[in-house]
């Protein structure tokens, strides 16, 4: 069947990578690029372009109406930082958001919806260690409460309407492609760019704070993955907890010290971020993303960093 991919939020820190994953794939034409902004990356020029704001059911009708797309990637997101700085724009963007698309995609019949959730559907009473698939779930921020709530529409769609929708709940995504877009985790790609420009980095989160992360090409990678795996496989319909690796700034900051030895880390004064990390899983098990479509991610923290480093230099 010739798909018809159309990709909402394509200039953010994941966008931009998709679009260029999924225009390799199905070709230039085949993949519609949506922002509410204009793209100012490398692809602009490559395929199909239209602007859109995801609250605008109308446009976003027209959309549809347009390109008839069999799959869709829903992006458009405030993350956790950005979304306590306005958490009632962070609630209507990410939820009314995601209620449009999901109507439409019934409305015209698309195949395969792809949404992201993310660690942040956790909270300060969630196990911290291994965070498994099921377990308590009392997010603290308005995008964490958000992501949990889109994850029961998701799986509301799927069950009443039989739409075919998969979800990831992503960890801390690095990468040196496009800048990343107000989340908690960001700090480490701030870091990695410090590294290289000044040889210092200030950290606004404590030296011991753990994180779950994930590079982009094994966040991509896994995506188009799930994707591509028969419906019958799919045994989540909510999110699948994925993770790369775990790592803290002081244990990034020595990966980085490999490649660069005067590299300091120094720490900033209290910053609203520490507590957002603090009510999140340190590590994530994903044994279900494994079992259901051999999930396996390809870069460890060394790898990452090596990778991160010598592309950020170019
Ligand atoms: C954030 O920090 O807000 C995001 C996320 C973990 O979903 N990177």
């Amino acid at each position: 069947m010739l798909e018809k991919i159309v990709v909402i939020g394509s200039n953010g820190q994941i966008g931009t990578e998709l679009v260029t994953e999924l225009r390799k794939i199905y070709g230039d034409g085949n993949v519609i690029a949506c922002d509410i902004r204009r793209p100012d990356y490398d692809i602009k020029n490559a395929g199909p372009f239209e602007f859109i704001n995801v609250l605008e059911k109308d446009i976003l009708n027209q959309l549809f109406q347009k390109y008839k797309p069999t799959q869709v990637y829903l992006l458009a997101a405030l993350l956790s930082a950005t979304g306590e700085q306005n958490p009632k724009l962070a609630w209507d963007l990410n939820m009314n958001g995601l209620l449009n698309v999901l109507d439409l995609a019934i409305a015209y019949k698309t195949t395969r919806l792809y949404w992201p959730s993310s660690i942040a559907v956790f909270g300060p009473n969630s196990p911290k260690d291994k965070t498994p698939q099921y377990c308590i779930m009392d997010p603290n921020t308005v995008y964490g409460i958000s992501k949990l709530a889109g994850e029961r529409w998701c799986e509301y769609y799927f069950q009443r309407y039989g739409l075919d929708i998969r979800s990831i709940r992503y960890p801390g995504l690095i990468s040196w492609k496009a800048a990343p877009g107000g989340g908690t985790t960001d700090y480490a790609i701030h870091m990695f760019n410090d590294a290289l420009k000044k040889g210092s980095y200030q950290s606004f989160l404590s030296a011991d704070t753990e994180l779950p992360m994930m590079y982009m090409d094994d966040a991509i990678r896994g995506t188009i993955e799930l994707m591509d795996v028969p419906t019958e496989k799919i045994n989540i319909r909510s999110s699948y907890n994925l993770t790369g690796m775990s790592f803290t700034p002081e244990v990034l900051a020595e990966e980085i010290r490999k490649h660069i030895p005067h590299f300091k880390l120094g720490y900033t004064e209290y910053d609203q971020r520490q507590e957002i990390a603090a009510s999140w899983p340190r590590s994530i098990n994903d044994s279900q993303a494994q079992s259901d479509w051999n999930w396996k991610p390809e870069f460890n923290l060394s790898k990452m960093t090596a990778d991160m480093l010598n592309n950020l230099k170019k």
